[in-house]
């Protein structure tokens, strides 16, 4: 099937200045090559400039080239270097830009954002191209990591954008697509992709065996190209599934043992292996509690056997219970990741990294941050976010998720103290800056799958490209993200860009006004989680409830309710606990509330349901009207594509807007202030 290239589909430019014709590329390997094959790609497409490869600077001089600059790829070794890993430097020094990295990685990052430059037509290309500006960029997570659930058979968990490009029918698969994949992704900042679902049964439970083992080194070494490592999703129970052991207690020296030889075994055959994901004793997946052991026994067992190797294990703290009782108001699944895990910071071993959603339930439309970032103090965490929009409109809907991943990063979790003064926001602690780690980082759940577009929806690329730029430079604006990847992906053109950007800026606050305001969340579909269905989990065994009755709505998880306000430090715990200083995006969340409670704006409870959805259902619908506008600046195809996704995103608004509104007069009694149509 064939495919777009996404935002690394470059346009010629006759207006782009490209005053170079030579390329040096210096002492490096695999990676430096790749640089240099997708600078050349890029400056013959844009600027119909065919780089030369020049073996020494002295070069152009001597054969008497005038006029043309050389660009120079290098990983100094003096101390004047880039800082670090994926660190990179461009600057002109007498008529030559050199793309300096810290590694070979960064000169790959150095490569992309000069080919962005170009591509954006940004005036710092410009300033670079007259020595005006020195453009240096350190990453700022160590790990940028994208989780995909791909299945053996080549379905995907919560999909949806066709099915799996790494796997089919239980095989791997390995072409021009893989290498396709790897330089968006490296382009956009990621340095780790795991391939396969947490959830591991089946023949992925045997990917870590021989027969899959050479294939494995195979794509390993394909990202390594790229600066990517490859790391798998690992059954915990491997030992019984693939040695027929009767246990996989951590603590049994057999297990240990089976682990330790299979890691021989595997890093003998993929050495260059980053390490492993694991989901435990979650959602019915295998794990210590089993056997009466707690996650720090599961995580450093592994921990152990994957050390000498260099290798990493990445625990899930999605671990709750999805046996509940819905009638039980004390057991809340927001608490269950802080519990389980708050106990044991500090008990993990160096190369274990907690992978920590980003709030306390799952990937919902609003959510408060996940606790345990302003808990774990002695532990390697890593955010999870999810770009794989399940719910948050499925790929259908159109939903830019970047304001989202900001707001959760610049989360101030009062780690550092009550007095405010310490950096300590989400994205201090899982960079490391805070505790001074090396090992953390972002993860997202991939949103790509073998559809033409990559994402399903082509605007949905946006959140994958967005994620990796955001997990790369966490200072950089959701706007500006936006505005790079428009630019990237559709060209220059003013129009588009007048249309698509503020589409994108306001897709989270239409779908959230007319699916879930204030924080209610889970009001879907059961299983699928697409579509309205606000007792969908009502009356079900998730921890998934809104409690409404006819007096009000909301989950009282104050003191005085489940307690889950108190996992927070202060002063966020109090603003929480408290209904006026709850911030009121999130005040359903907390609180059990009246529907006659007035919020700030004035309105009553009930009126503010009512007038958020009847206006997402309006905001969407305008969407689609502005998209119109666009119908002769894109690609036939392209057009055609978004519009019908838009179509439906707007008839379908109305069917959240109707079910919801229904649903909440019924309950309430309360009519509609202004009179609209309530079923
Ligand atoms: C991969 C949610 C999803 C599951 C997913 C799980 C997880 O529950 O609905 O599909 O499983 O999260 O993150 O492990």
């Amino acid at each position: 099937m064939g495919y777009t290239k996404a935002w690394l589909n470059y346009k010629r430019s006759d207006s782009i200045r490209f005053p170079f014709d030579a390329l040096r590329v210096g002492a490096g390997g695999t990676i430096m090559e790749r640089a240099a094959g997708e600078l050349a790609l890029a400056a013959g497409e844009i600027a119909g400039t065919a780089l030369r490869r020049i073996a020494d600077i002295a070069e152009t001089e001597q054969d008497g080239s005038k006029g043309k600059g050389v660009i120079s790829l290098e990983v100094p070794e003096d101390a004047d270097a880039p800082d670090g890993a994926g660190a990179f430097r461009i600057s002109l020094e007498e008529g030559v830009l050199r793309i300096q990295g810290g590694d070979e990685s960064g000169v790959l990052y150095g490569v992309f954002e000069l080919i962005r430059l170009m591509q954006t037509a940004s005036p710092n290309l410009s300033r670079l191209l007259s020595g005006k500006l020195i453009l240096e960029k350190k990453p700022s997570n160590p790990l940028r990591m994208l989780n995909h659930w791909d299945n053996l058979d080549g379905s995907i968990e919560r999909g949806y954008a066709g099915n799996s490009f790494f796997f089919e029918k239980e095989r791997l698969l390995l072409g021009e697509r893989t290498r396709d994949y790897a330089r968006l992704a490296a382009s956009a900042g990621i340095n780790a992709v795991v391939i396969n679902n947490v959830n591991v049964r089946g023949a992925a439970t045997w990917l870590i065996t021989e027969r899959y083992l050479p294939q494995l080194a195979a794509l390993s070494q394909l990202f390594g190209e790229y600066g990517i490592a490859l790391y798998l999703s690992l059954n915990f129970a491997a030992p019984m599934e693939l040695a027929g052991l009767d246990t996989c207690d951590p603590l049994d020296e057999r297990v240990q043992e089976f682990w330790k030889r299979k890691m021989l075994e595997v890093y003998a055959a993929v050495p260059d292996l980053g390490g492993f994901l694991v989901k435990a004793d979650s959602e019915g997946r295998p794990g210590p509690f089993t056997y009466g052991r707690n996650h720090a026994d599961g995580a450093n067992m592994l921990a152990e056997a994957v050390s000498p190797y260099g290798g990493k294990i990445i625990w899930r703290c999605f671990v709750y219970n999805c046996s509940q009782d819905w009638r039980d108001r004390k057991t809340d699944r927001a608490r269950a990741g802080y519990d389980n895990f708050m106990p044991l910071d500090g008990r993990f071993s160096d190369n274990v990294i907690l992978q920590i959603k980003n709030g306390p339930m799952d990937f919902q439309v609003r959510e408060p941050v996940s606790p345990l970032f302003s808990g774990l103090r002695a532990t390697n965490q890593m955010l999870e976010v999810q770009a794989a929009q399940e719910y948050t409109g499925q790929q259908r809907h159109l939903c830019y998720l970047v304001p989202m991943w900001k707001e959760i990063l610049d989360f101030k979790t009062y780690a550092g103290g009550e007095d405010g003064a310490a950096a300590d926001t989400v994205a201090d602690i899982v960079s490391g800056r805070l505790y001074e780690q090396t090992d953390c980082g972002m993860a997202a759940v991939a949103n790509t799958g073998n559809d033409e577009n990559w994402t399903g929806h082509d605007l949905a690329a946006a959140n994958f490209y967005g994620f990796g730029r955001l997990a790369f430079d966490t200072g950089l604006s959701a706007e500006e993200i936006a505005r790079e990847w428009i630019a990237c992906t559709f060209g220059t053109n003013a129009e588009i860009m007048k249309v698509l950007l503020p589409m994108l800026m306001d897709s989270w606050s239409i779908y959230e006004s007319y699916t879930s305001p204030l924080g209610i969340g889970w009001m879907v579909n059961p299983s699928h989680h697409y579509g309205p269905n606000v007792d969908g989990y009502e009356y079900d065994r998730w921890g998934t409830y809104h409690r409404s009755d006819c007096h009000g709505m909301g989950v009282d998880r104050t003191t005085e309710g489940t307690g889950y306000t108190a996992q927070y430090n202060e002063p966020n715990a109090s603003m929480y606990e408290a209904m006026e200083t709850c911030p009121e995006e999130l005040l359903l969340f907390f609180h059990h509330v009246p529907y006659q409670y007035r919020l700030k704006s004035g309105k009553t409870l009930i009126q503010h349901i009512y007038d958020s959805h009847f206006e997402g259902a309006m905001r969407a619908q305008e969407m689609l009207e502005q998209f119109r506008r666009l119908d002769k600046f894109l690609e036939p195809e392209v057009y055609e594509r978004i519009r019908a996704r838009l179509k439906h995103q707007s008839d379908h608004s109305k069917e959240w807007r109707d079910r919801i509104n229904t649903y909440y007069f019924r309950m309430s009694g309360i009519p509609d202030e202004k009179g609209r149509t309530i079923y």
